[in-house]
C-alpha cells in the first residue's frame, strides 16, 4: 500500500493546508472571475475576510445553473491560451456543462487519480482495462492519465463493444477493470454467453463509479467476478473521477482528497451545515484548480461525511456511498423514493437479476410506480403462479422498507436495455404530460 504523507496528516495539519489553500482560491476567483467578484461584492465579502475554515459559511453557493448561465467559458479564471483541455457533461436538457483545465490542472488530476487507483490496490505491473467512455465525459481520460502516472498498462477500450472487452480481458490478462458498475454486470453477462469462465481471467479488482450503486450491488459484482469492487466518486464540474475513493483495506466509505477539495454537508432545504454523520447534500470548494475553480459548489449528491479512524491509516474525511441526487428523488404520493433504495430491496430477492427500471406515471391525480425487474433463467417464466408470488413478495418488501406502494412486474431475462455507461434507471412519464 502506498500512502502519500499528506494522506496520514493530523487533522490540525490538514486544516492548516486547507485554510491556506482556501484563502488562495477565494482571492483567485475574486480577482479573475467577474461572476464571483459581483457575488462577493454584493454581500461585502472581501478575500481578506476569510480567516478560518469556518468563514467559508459566509461565502455564497455556486450551482449548476450558474455554470449554465455563464456557458461556455464565463466561469474560467484563466485566459483561453492557458487552457489545454475542455470536457463537458451532458445534462438531460439544453446545453452541456463545460469545464476547462490548465496544464497544472491536468497534472493535479493525474496525480489524484494515481493516488485513487493506488488506494484501490492498483500498482505498476497491473493491466488496467479502461471501459469508461472516452470523449467529453471525464471518466475515460481521467482514469487513463492516472493509471499511466501510476505505471499501470492501460488498455483504452472506452465503453461498448462488449464481446471485444471480454476477448481482450482474456487475451491480455487484464487485472483491473474500470467502468460503471452497471456496465461491469453487462460485461459479466456477455462473458457468460461467450462461455468465458472465471478461471480464464486474471481480474483481481474493479474501480467502479459515475452512478449510484448499493452494497448489495457490490456483493453481486464481487461474487460474480470474484474481485474486489471499489467505489470511486467524482464529477466533471469539480474535476472528474478521483474526488473521493474507497481504500482496498476498508471498503467502507470513500476517502476524500482534502488537500485539494474542501467538503461540507448541508441541509439542502435550510442550506445550513449539518454535523458529521448526518446525511445531506455534498458541497465542495476546489482548493487547487486553476482554470475553473468552484467555491461552495452544490453537487446535489446526498451523502454523509465522517472523521472516524480507517484501517488503511488514511486520516482524510470519508464520504458515505452516494445514495442519490436531490434531483433524482422521486416523490410518489408524497413519499420520497431514491432508485438506490429500490435496488437494495430487490437485490436481496432470490431469482432476480440486478437489472431494473422504475417507471413513474400518473393515474388521474395519483402517481404510480412500476418496478420492472428481470428474473434469472432459473425461474420458469411461463409459470404465472411462481411469478405472481415473487411479485407480491417484492411489492411487500418495498412497502415495508420504503412505505410506498409499487407495482412489481417481473420481466424476462435480458429484456431491460443494457448500458455501456451510466444506466437509465428511471423513466418518468409524468414529465412529458
Ligand atoms: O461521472 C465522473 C466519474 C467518472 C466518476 C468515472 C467516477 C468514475 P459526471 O458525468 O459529471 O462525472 O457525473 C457526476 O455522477 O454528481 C454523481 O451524481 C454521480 N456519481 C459519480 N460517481 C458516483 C459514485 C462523472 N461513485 C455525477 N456513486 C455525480 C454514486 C456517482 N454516484
Amino acid at each position: 500500500m502506498i500512502l502519500r504523507d499528506v494522506e496520514s496528516y493530523s487533522r490540525a495539519q490538514l486544516d492548516e493546508i486547507k485554510l491556506n489553500k482556501l484563502k488562495w482560491v477565494i482571492e483567485w476567483v475574486y480577482d479573475r472571475v467577474p461572476f464571483y467578484k459581483q457575488r462577493f461584492d454584493k454581500i461585502g465579502l472581501k478575500p481578506h475576510h476569510i480567516k478560518t475554515l469556518k468563514d467559508i459559511e459566509h461565502v455564497p453557493f455556486t450551482t449548476k445553473s450558474d455554470l449554465r448561465d455563464n456557458y461556455p467559458f464565463g466561469m474560467f479564471a484563466v485566459q483561453m491560451d492557458d487552457i489545454v483541455r475542455i470536457h463537458a457533461s451532458s445534462g438531460t436538457t439544453g446545453k452541456p456543462t463545460v469545464v476547462g483545465y490548465t496544464h497544472n490542472d491536468i497534472e493535479m488530476w493525474a496525480e489524484l487519480m494515481a493516488r485513487a487507483l493506488a488506494s484501490a490496490g492498483v500498482h505498476k505491473g497491473d493491466i488496467l482495462q479502461n471501459a469508461y467512455g472516452y470523449g467529453l465525459f471525464t471518466g475515460g481520460l481521467g482514469i487513463h492519465y492516472g493509471a499511466e502516472k501510476l505505471g499501470a498498462a492501460v488498455i483504452p477500450m472506452s465503453g461498448g463493444n462488449t464481446q471485444k472487452q471480454v476477448m481482450l480481458m482474456q487475451d491480455f490478462g487484464t487485472t483491473v477493470l474500470t467502468c460503471t458498475p452497471s456496465y461491469a454486470l453487462n460485461i459479466v453477462e456477455v462473458a457468460r454467453e461467450m462461455g468465458v469462465g472465471r478461471s480464464s481471467l486474471k481480474l483481481k479488482a474493479g474501480v467502479f463509479g459515475a452512478e449510484p450503486w448499493t452494497e448489495n450491488m457490490r456483493k453481486e459484482i464481487e461474487e460474480k467476478l470474484e474481485i474486489d469492487a471499489i467505489d470511486i466518486y467524482g464529477l466533471s464540474e469539480i474535476m472528474g473521477p478521483g474526488v473521493a475513493v474507497e481504500c482496498l483495506e476498508g471498503k467502507n466509505g470513500l476517502h476524500l482528497y482534502e488537500d485539494h477539495f474542501l467538503p461540507e454537508i448541508i441541509d439542502p432545504e435550510k442550506l445550513q451545515p449539518v454535523a458529521y454523520g448526518e446525511k445531506g447534500e455534498l458541497v465542495i470548494t476546489t482548493l487547487t484548480k486553476e482554470a475553473i475553480p468552484l467555491v461552495r459548489y452544490r453537487t446535489r449528491d446526498l451523502t454523509t461525511l465522517n472523521a472516524d479512524h480507517c484501517v488503511c491509516g488514511r486520516t482524510t474525511l470519508r464520504m458515505g456511498r452516494i445514495t442519490g441526487r436531490t434531483d433524482d428523488m422521486l416523490i410518489i404520493r408524497g413519499v420520497n423514493v431514491f432508485p438506490s433504495q429500490i435496488e437494495s430491496v430487490i437485490l436481496k430477492i432470490d431469482g432476480v437479476e440486478p437489472y431494473y427500471q422504475l417507471i413513474v406515471d400518473r393515474d388521474g391525480p395519483l402517481d404510480t410506480l412500476e418496478v420492472r425487474v428481470e428474473v434469472n433463467d432459473r425461474i420458469p417464466f411461463d409459470e404465472i403462479k411462481v411469478l405472481e408470488t415473487m411479485e407480491r413478495k417484492i411489492e411487500h418488501d418495498i412497502k415495508d422498507y420504503l412505505g410506498v406502494n409499487a407495482r412489481v412486474k417481473l420481466v424476462e431475462p435480458k429484456s431491460i436495455e443494457r448500458s455501456a455507461g451510466k444506466a437509465v434507471r428511471v423513466i418518468d412519464k409524468r414529465k412529458k404530460q
